[in-house]
């Protein structure tokens, strides 16, 4: 152990603990801006330069250890003097118009500025001028950007994609996109980690809210809004209300509020794609010989946009069951319609998600198979969620529980779990037991392959079957094991990838809480919601069956292929 003292207090730490560690374990918080703990510890920004008593260089504590019987200062006079002094650099390279900032409110630099009492600022402010003009839910705003190169390491690092690269060099260096390519054939997997990660407001997703004001303003249009798994866990982290009083039903109350006519959950189609996707497996394991081996999910469009440029001879591989947002969108303009007696022409169908790449995905041409337009209309984040919420005045007192519209808005706890990595993975296999042996399994049975491990195996015996199963979040994991199933060194029937790191919990679309990762607690809220539900099962949801004997037939018919199926190889 190594004996030190920080601001006074005695400490013992490991030997390798570096002084910003120390000083959290006594309480004292260092502020940082570039620091991501084991990703980018770079000392970039040099904010949370520290004294150490009798040395006359400061020293960065994100990436300096600890020594044995050194004195640190964290908040000395010449420390307050040097921090400031760097943070109103950064100042001066940044457009600081915080009230037209998506970040405002959240936003690290801001709160680093305000805690060190900036509200002058003395350098020139020169930044970059902003070129971005693609049509892509990611936009980067080069004039906020603070070179701290976190989305840089993030993409390298976790998501083994290589997106960002430091360009140009000497006072012109910056950070754009590698390769000198542009954005639309960089292969960016539209994951959104590096917007999330981003500490300022340069990385941020394409703001669609105006597009549902006009839909909700416009007397000919009915309004329907699916809402994804994982939203239910984390639409409170943006918005003034408790993690307890958080309820899903709340959330239906803001979203009559916000104004949609229909409310409906997108753990239905969670359900019905595990029909046609269990079906599917079993259909492919019974026949081997005839398919490329594994079969892999397809419902993240993250993961699909990696494997079609990183891995293209294995696309054949994908199960051809579209995502649930897609088959939502398919049932809303056609069943759903016409259950519900309204003209499908009219309805603007809506999704709330924690992605960021299901706003690519509703635009693919190939899932637009009801024949009204398009099947999704329009796509919102969690965080534009949040941000429409404020932008109403909803006060998060005054939501009452509320239920979804009926029959939609019914969902299995398989299908909540479908949010968290390995819930795909396991409500299949809860209903491909079903199907194949005709009784249901302990609901449980399938808990091995949940957890944030990166990567998971794990074998079950289903009737004399072994059953090898594959569970992959984050894309540098999911490039591991594809690496390792193209040497042949693993062999799977199964496999489930998510390509942000925990699954969909851990989106790029979800509320932001700098340094700190939430998909672990998200899915455990996840996990509660299914042990606790009263349908454990995709195949006993009742608008599931109902959408069978009445409008699809059976898993894998004729029309449940021309709505609910795609060819991904196009
Ligand atoms: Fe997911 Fe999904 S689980 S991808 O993460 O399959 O976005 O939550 O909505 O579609 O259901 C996201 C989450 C979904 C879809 C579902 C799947
Ligand atoms: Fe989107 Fe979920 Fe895939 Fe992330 S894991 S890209 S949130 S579908």
């Amino acid at each position: 152990m190594v004996n030190l003292k920080i601001d006074g207090q005695k400490i013992s730490v490991p030997a390798g603990t570096t002084i910003l560690e120390a000083a959290e374990k006594v309480g004292i918080k260092i502020p940082h801006l570039c620091y991501l703990k084991d990703i980018n510890e770079i000392a970039a920004c040099r904010v949370c330069l520290v004294e150490k008593v009798g040395m006359e260089k400061l020293v960065t504590a994100c990436n300096t250890e600890v020594e044995e019987g050194v004195e640190i200062l964290t908040n000395s006079p010449r420390v307050r003097e040097v921090r400031r002094i760097n943070v109103e650099l950064i100042l001066s390279d940044h457009d600081c118009k915080c009230v037209q900032c998506v970040k405002s409110g959240n936003c690290t630099l801001q709160r680093i500025s305000n805690d060190l009492g900036i509200i002058e600022q003395p350098y020139k402010n020169i930044h970059e001028v902003n070129r971005w003009d693609f049509d892509l839910p990611i936009i980067r705003e080069a004039s906020k950007c603070v070179k701290c190169l976190r989305c840089v390491q993030i993409c390298d690092k976790i998501q083994g994609l290589n997106i960002w690269d430091i360009t140009g060099s000497g006072y012109r260096a910056s950070v754009g996109v590698g390769n000198n390519k542009k954005i639309t054939n960089a292969d960016c997997a539209l994951c959104g980690q590096c917007i999330t990660h981003c500490p300022v407001g340069a990385l941020r997703e394409r703001d669609d809210i105006g597009l549902l004001r006009d839909a909700l303003a416009d007397p000919d249009k009915i309004t329907m809004v699916q809402i994804a798994p994982a939203i239910r866990t984390a639409w409170a982290e943006g918005i003034d209300i408790s993690k307890t009083e958080a309820t899903t039903g709340k959330l239906v109350s803001a979203l009559r509020r916000i104004g949609f006519d229909y409310i409906f959950d997108t753990t239905y189609t969670a359900d019905l794609t595990i029909m046609e996707e269990g079906s599917e497996f079993i259909e492919r394991f019974t026949h081997k010989e005839d398919y490329s081996w594994p079969m892999f999910t397809s419902c993240c469009p993250g993961w699909v946009r990696f494997v079609k440029t990183q891995y293209p001879d294995y696309v054949k591989n994908l199960s051809t069951a579209k995502s649930p947002q897609q088959m939502f969108g398919a049932m809303a303009k056609t069943f759903i319609a016409q259950k519900l007696g309204i003209d499908a022409d009219k309805i603007f169908s809506v999704s709330i998600m924690p992605c960021l790449s299901k706003k690519y995905e509703h635009n693919v041409d190939q899932v637009d198979d009801a024949g009204h337009g398009k099947d999704v209309d329009l796509v919102l984040t969690t965080r534009e969620l949040d941000r429409l919420i404020r932008a109403d005045n909803i006060q998060p007192d005054d939501l009452k529980e509320e239920s979804f519209d009926p029959i939609f808005g019914e969902g299995s706890g398989a299908g909540v779990i479908f949010g968290a990595t390995g819930g795909v993975m396991e409500a299949a296999l809860r209903s491909a037991y079903f199907l194949i042996t005709g009784e249901n399994p302990e609901p449980d049975s399938f808990k091995s392959v949940r957890g944030m491990k990166g990567w998971k195996e794990a074998t079950f015996e289903i009737k004399g079957l072994q059953v090898r199963v594959a569970v992959a979040s984050g894309l540098g994991n999911t490039r591991r094991l594809m690496e390792a199933i193209k040497k042949g060194e693993v062999q799977y029937d199964f496999v489930e990838i998510m390509a942000c790191p925990g699954g969909c919990v851990g989106g790029g679309g979800q509320p932001v809480h700098d340094g700190c990762e939430y998909a672990s607690p998200r899915g455990e809220i996840l996990y509660g919601l299914d042990k606790f539900s009263g349908l454990r099962f995709s195949h006993e949801n009742t608008a599931v069956q109902m959408t069978y004997d009445e409008f699809l037939e059976k898993p894998n018919s004729h029309r449940a292929h021309e709505l609910l199926h795609t060819d991904l190889e196009n």
